[in-house]
């Protein structure tokens, strides 16, 4: 594994919190000062310490935090060429950047929570695979090389009340995963598609606008994935050999079985 990612320029977006942030570690742990790693998301003073713990602990990876902020295609699209020439040859896309706004059910569901949803886990997503992905189809004389991975999620397969735009967002991601590899079929690019269930982040304060309280209620006598599970699968997802495609996976903590089906320890 460490041999397989030696010398690969990883672009991680969400990477600030969560899966992202686990991930950017899991690369760095995987091939210790093997790998470049450029990190992305808004809160650049959060993704400056993020890069700051990750070099105290793997002095020798080289880490460039960078401010973007995906819904913004104008930023998007000119991106890789603003990044330092040593970063600009990506050759792992990991297109983690998403949340979820609120609860609400149809006719009540807010515009902006539409808006920024539809525009963060779709658009974003898709505007960054257009950004990096002419780089990697150049390679190898054209035969292209480099790997996408889109996080998805339970939900885009499974959608559930109170979460229709949300899960509309992820069954989006979806399709767009399964058209893009078959797309690229005669290429050497890799589409892996990684969909978790419950984790514990920051997903749910987000969800929940902030409130706290509310947040914990989601996994109260739950025992969720954590970020770090999640980032094992995508570094493992990576790590094979280069014929091998991991395509789908789906994780899932041993209490739940579905979107919904949850087991609860009672208080
Ligand atoms: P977190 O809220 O902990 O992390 C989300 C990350 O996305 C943050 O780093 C945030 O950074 C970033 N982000 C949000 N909006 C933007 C934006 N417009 N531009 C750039 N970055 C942005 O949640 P998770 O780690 O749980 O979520 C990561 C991914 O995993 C998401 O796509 C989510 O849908 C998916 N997922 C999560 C599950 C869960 O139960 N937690 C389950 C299944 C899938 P910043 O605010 O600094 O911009
Ligand atoms: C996050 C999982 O079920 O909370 O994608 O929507 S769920």
């Amino acid at each position: 594994m460490d041999k397989r990612l030696q010398g690969k320029t990883i672009l991680i977006t969400g990477a600030s919190s969560g899966i992202g942030r686990s991930t950017a570690f899991e690369f760095a742990r995987a091939a210790p000062g093997g790998v470049k790693l450029v990190l992305t998301a808004r809160r650049i003073e959060v993704l400056q310490k993020v890069a700051a713990d990750i070099t105290a602990q793997f002095p020798s990876t080289k880490v460039l935090p960078v401010q973007l902020d995906v819904s913004d295609p104008v930023a998007v699209r000119g991106f890789v060429d603003t990044l330092p020439a040593e970063y600009q040859e990506i050759d792992v896309l990991v297109n983690n950047a998403g949340l979820v706004r609120g609860v609400d059910k149809a006719p009540a569901i807010k515009e902006d929570d539409l808006n920024v949803m539809f525009a963060t886990n779709v658009h974003g997503l898709i505007h960054m695979t257009q950004a990096v992905l002419p780089r990697m189809l150049a390679r190898n004389g054209g035969a292209g090389a480099g790997d996408i991975v889109n996080l998805g999620s339970i939900a885009g397969r499974e959608p559930y009340v109170g979460g229709s735009i949300y899960c509309a967002t992820k069954a989006a991601v979806r399709s767009f995963t399964e058209s893009l590899r078959k797309e690229l079929i005669a290429t050497r690019v890799r589409v892996i598609s990684v969909d978790p269930g419950q984790v514990e982040t920051e997903f749910s304060v987000v969800r929940f606008y902030g409130d706290k309280s509310k947040a914990d209620a989601v996994y109260a006598g739950c025992d969720p994935l954590t970020p770090e599970d999640v980032a094992e699968s995508i570094v493992f997802a990576v790590g094979r050999r280069e014929n091998v495609v991991v395509a789908d996976t789906l994780l899932f903590p041993n209490h739940q079985a579905s979107a919904t089906i949850m087991h609860r320890r009672s208080a």
